[in-house]
Formats: C-alpha cells, structure tokens, sequence
C-alpha cells in the first residue's frame, strides 16, 4: 500500500512518540511504525529521571495530568562514600529547580494514549524497515506488517529509532562522523517491590564498585549496581543482589535500602556516542539515533526529549512559513547541549565507578573529588545545574 504523510517517524520509544505528539498539535501529519509491541514498548524498564524542562514540556503540550498526580518531585540528591551520605540541595544551589522521578514506561503510556487520541497512524511489530531518497524532496519508508507490503511517501524523515535502528546506518559514511567511548563497566539494574527507605536518589563510590538507590513509586524501588558489562544477571540470586546492594550502599547512620521481592531484573552495557552531524538531507535524528549517554547523568531520555522539542520547532517554522533556518540549523543547535550532556554523563560514570585496572591511587583521589564536591558550594552548584538540566531552546 502506498501512503503519504508530512514527517515519517522510525521508531515509537519517547523521542518518536513525543515528536509525533508536538507536531500533531500544530495539525502537522505524521506516520510512525515501530518493530516491537506496544507491550513490549511499554513494559521496557529503562530511564526513571526526568529534567524539569521535560515536565514542562509534558504539561504544556497536554501531558501533565499523570505526571503531576504520580511523579515525585525531588529537590536533591544524596552522594555516599566512606560510609556516609552527602546531600546536593539542587533547589537551593539552582534558584529552585529540581528532577522528577517518572517511569520512562509511564511517559510511553502518556504518549501512546495520546497518540490514539490523535487517531494518527502509528504501526507496530513491523519488519524490514528501509528508508530511501534521503537526499530528495519525497524520502521514504518502506516496510512490512501483517504480511503486507507498504511505501510511505514524506516530506521528512525522523529517525528515532535509538541505538540499534536502521536510520543512522542507512546514512552514508562519508556524510557522518561518529564519536563513540566504550566503558569497561555494565549495570545490574533492579526492580523491586520494597517501599523506598530515602526519599531522594543515593550515588554511591564504594571499594567494590558503584550503587544507585532509585524509586519508581511508594511501593516500588529501583536499584543498580556496577558489574562487568557482559554479566550475566541470572547468575546473581536475589539474596546476593540485595547483600551487594546493603555492601556498597549502607551508611554508618544505619541506613540501608528496605529488601523485597525483585520484579525485573536485567544488565545493561555502557558507553558514550555522538553522531556529526545528526541530519542527512530530509532525513533528521534524534534521541539515541543519534547519540548515546552512560545512564549515570541520567541524561538519555531527557536530551531525546530536547532534541525533538527543536525538531518540531524547525518543522513547524517551515510548515507555517516555508522556513528552512531551523531545520538547517537543527544540528547545529543540538551538538552543543549533546556534548554538554555527555562530558556532565562521562564525568558521573568516571566519579563513581572503579575501573578495572585501577589502582589505589585512583580511589583515593575519586575520594577526594567527592570530599571537595561535598564541601565546596562552587563545586555543588556544578553538578546541580547539570544533573537539574538546561532549560530548552
Ligand atoms: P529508544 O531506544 O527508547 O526507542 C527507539 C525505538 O525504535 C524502540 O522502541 C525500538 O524498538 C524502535 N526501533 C529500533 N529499530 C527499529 C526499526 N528498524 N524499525 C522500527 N522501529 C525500530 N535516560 C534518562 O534520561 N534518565 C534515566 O534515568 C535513564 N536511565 C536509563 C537506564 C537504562 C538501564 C537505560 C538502558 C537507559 C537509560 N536512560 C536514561 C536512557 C534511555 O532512557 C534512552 O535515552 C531513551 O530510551 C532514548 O529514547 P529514544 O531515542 O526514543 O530511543
Ligand atoms: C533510574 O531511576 O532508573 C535512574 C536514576 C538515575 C540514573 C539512572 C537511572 O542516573
């Protein structure tokens, strides 16, 4: 079947979804089609911290209902090392601003819902997705779904369809120069049925490697911890999870995170990736697609999300005035908040975890990073504006 829409989007995760969301209230068409379930989209367990700009977004385009009654507002966060928890009072160091904890999931349900509401096409557990004319005025994606054959004909092009996507490959080599830094570290990340025993987020350096003590609900908790890259998560028992967790997280003040029954559990690789320029002729990325952050910044989802803020932008002005700056400017304007997310996100990961092959040496000056962040409102107030986030453009 051939179709024809004004923006083909590759990829429903939250960049997809919530480009499709923007231009759909500025009445401008889209189709999207996505290779995984609904189910599968939503049940996905990744990001939990969302920038203030995202909430803003959220609620001003019509989101915010959910957000606003389930998201917990958090205005600091905690560092732990030594056996002792530091708090980085964001509102105070940041004139007020502070994160939201919100499942990604959460957000994919808020967009799903209100991509049906738009009654716009959107396909799922489609396959050989393939896009073609990038460089002309007509792209397209052509794919198959429920044994069918299609062809969309657009005016542009967004690939949204994150690290492991066909857009960025399908760009010519010689039209992209890719960055990219592996880190010899993974995370065993956890859900778990068992009532948060902190109110905020704790990052912790510990002799044995990294912690992160995260939240999703009342209920429900959300825990990492660093391992090697290639673990395998069911080689660890629930038992030895939480014992690892208790190793690297408790406090001399006593505090520990609360066990309880674990309801997903998984390991996930870790590296740093920038894609120059992220457009190839009528074809623009976004979100992983087009860049790749170590979680520690908690920065992926929230860039997807500025990232698409300025594409919509840029189509709108074209739509509305036959504009062309800001899509030509898109790239442009994008790398320098990317590069920004990613030095604050390599930063975090090289504060926090220990490397294999380090040395003694190196603890005790991560110790004493800590030590100076923790005691100097200057070097506060750095990792505050970061991890709070920019306002978007
Ligand atoms: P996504 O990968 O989410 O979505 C891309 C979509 O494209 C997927 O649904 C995929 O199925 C689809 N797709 C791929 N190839 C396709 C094809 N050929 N055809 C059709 N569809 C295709 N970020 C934060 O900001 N805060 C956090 O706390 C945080 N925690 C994280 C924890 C973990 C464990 C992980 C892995 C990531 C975390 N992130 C966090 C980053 C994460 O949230 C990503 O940045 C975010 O999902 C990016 O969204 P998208 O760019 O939409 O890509
Ligand atoms: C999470 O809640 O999943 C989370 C929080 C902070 C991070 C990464 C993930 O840095």
């Amino acid at each position: 079947m051939r179709i024809r829409t004004q923006v083909g989007i590759v990829g429903a995760g939250p960049a997809g979804l919530f480009l499709a969301h923007l231009l759909h209230l500025e009445n401008i068409d889209s189709l999207i089609v996505e290779r995984s379930t609904q189910q599968h989209a939503i049940e996905r367990v990744r990001a939990g911290v969302l920038e203030q700009a995202t909430v803003d977004l959220m609620v001003e385009s019509g989101l915010g209902e959910r957000v606003r009654r389930e998201g917990i507002r958090h205005g600091g966060v905690h560092l732990a090392f030594l056996g002792r928890r530091h708090r980085i009072d964001f509102e105070d160091l940041t004139g007020g601003r502070a994160i939201t904890i919100y499942g990604q999931n959460e957000l994919i349900k808020d967009l799903i819902a209100a991509r049906g509401a738009s009654e716009r096409p959107l396909y799922y557990e489609v396959e050989q997705v393939s896009i073609a004319a990038l460089d002309t005025s007509r792209p397209r994606i052509r794919f198959r779904q429920a044994e069918q054959e299609h062809e969309v004909e657009c005016d542009f092009l967004a690939g949204c369809d994150g690290s492991h996507g066909v857009c960025r490959t399908s760009i010519p080599t010689a039209g992209l120069t890719i960055f990219t830094r592996e880190y010899p570290l993974g995370w065993l990340g956890i859900l778990a049925r068992a009532a948060p025993s902190s109110a905020e987020l704790v990052y912790a350096l510990h002799p044995r490697g990294f912690a992160l003590f995260s939240m999703r609900s009342a209920e429900v908790t959300r825990l990492y911890l660093q391992c090697s890259p290639e673990e395998d998560p069911d080689r660890w028992t629930g038992d030895a999870i939480w014992s690892e967790l208790e190793a690297r997280l408790e406090t001399s003040d006593g505090w520990r995170p609360n066990r309880g029954d674990i309801l997903q559990k998984g390991v996930t690789g870790m590296r740093s990736l920038v894609v120059e320029p992220m457009r190839y002729g009528r074809l623009f990325l976004a979100g992983d697609a087009a860049h790749i952050v170590p979680p520690t910044g908690a920065k992926g989802l929230n860039l997807a999300v500025a990232d698409v803020k300025a594409l919509s932008n840029a189509l709108v002005a074209y739509y509305r005035e036959r504009r062309t700056d800001l899509l030509d400017g898109y790239s442009g304007r994008r790398l320098p908040r990317v590069w920004r997310a990613q030095r604050f996100a390599w930063w975090m990961t090289s504060l926090l975890h220990r490397f294999p092959g380090g040395c003694p040496f190196d603890y005790r000056r991560q110790i004493a990073e800590l030590e100076y962040l923790t005691s100097s409102r200057a070097a506060m107030t750095t990792l505050a504006e970061n991890y709070v986030g920019l306002a978007l453009e």
